[in-house]
């Protein structure tokens, strides 16, 4: 394991006895939800793995330190300091960390963080991808190249639909990344079950899912693997009422000009306030979904290799 990364005790112990561990990721803490929902939020989805079996970490960088495994305190301090807080995704670590400041990790950058420390599943709500217009302004998630070189599998409602989900999906593709529905076939669109789009792979559980990914990494593939969990039926929301706020707030994005890393938090915080807070209960909801179900992932995983 590399010395850039402070591993926990209780998560090292945990990885050393091959117990599992679940990753969690801190953008969406510092960026993605509005506090005190944000704080609230991360410390259920910890309880949601732990109702699972497993033993959570955080992934993020305090004072100049990679850590996976973060304080309760330091998760406060993420929480309230929200926006202030660096988002780092894979290019940012070097400056981050030579400077000795905080950041909160993408999923990009837990990913890189998971793989140091030997976590194999990480639970998350969205992933990046390719943006709408992305192939005229290019601007891709470094998610998904992420995905490409981490082996480490993601569980994720699947991607916004502020996103362009065809074009995510052949990137994926390219990349060699599995993406495999867990009890469908569609690749869901994070508030609401399906996006239309159909998958070539799909498990009906986490025993499934574990031999699949098992199998993809005894190979030695090195990439990591997509699972994608639709969110509950009773917290979907309904597509056309999505898709009206989604136009709204990326006409919006466009004529604030806002762009780069800014662009997700900024249309995220925007649909939270446009949508009446009912996008941020979506978001809560799907997040403790995956936990728990990166929970039985990661326990499915540790008894095949027991
Ligand atoms: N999707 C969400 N909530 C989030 C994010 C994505 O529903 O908070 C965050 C994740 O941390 C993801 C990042 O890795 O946004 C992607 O940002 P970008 O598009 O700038 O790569
Ligand atoms: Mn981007």
């Amino acid at each position: 394991m590399s010395s850039a990364l402070y591993v926990a005790p209780e998560v090292a112990a945990a990885i050393a006895e091959n117990r599992p561990v679940v990753a969690l990721e801190s953008t969406v803490l510092a960026h993605g939800l509005p506090f005190p929902d944000n704080l609230e939020t991360a410390r259920a989805m910890e309880a949601a793995v732990r109702a699972g079996g497993a033993v959570p970490a955080t992934i993020g960088i305090v004072k100049g330190r990679l850590v996976a495994g973060m304080e309760a305190r330091e998760l406060e301090l993420f929480a309230e300091e929200g926006a202030a807080t660096r988002k780092v995704s894979t290019r940012d670590f070097g400056a981050v960390l030579a400077a000795g400041g905080d950041g909160a990790t993408t999923v990009a950058g837990t990913l890189v963080g998971a793989r140091i420390a030997g976590i194999r599943v990480f639970a998350t709500g969205g992933i990046g991808g390719v943006h709408r217009d992305g192939e005229a302004t290019l601007d891709i998630s470094a998610d998904l190249d992420a995905l490409a070189r981490n082996p480490v599998a993601v569980v994720s409602a699947g991607a916004k639909s502020i996103l362009d989900l065809p074009r995510t999906l052949e990137v994926l593709e390219s990349l060699g990344v599995p993406v495999v529905g867990i009890g469908t076939e569609d690749f869901p669109a994070f508030f609401t079950r399906s996006s239309g789009l159909k998958l070539v792979s799909s498990v009906a559980d986490a025993r499934q899912a574990a031999a699949l990914l098992r199998a993809h990494w005894e190979l030695g593939l090195e990439s990591g693997v997509l699972l994608a969990n639709p969110i509950p039926a009773e917290a979907a929301l309904s597509e056309p009422e999505v898709e009206a706020w989604i136009a709204r707030v990326l006409g919006e994005a466009r004529a604030e000009g806002i762009h780069g890393k800014a662009v997700t938090p900024w249309v995220l915080g925007r649909l939270h306030d446009l949508s009446g807070g009912r996008t941020l209960a979506a978001n809560r909801s799907l997040l403790l979904h995956n936990a728990a179900a990166a929970a039985e992932i990661a326990s499915a995983l540790a008894q095949l290799e027991a």
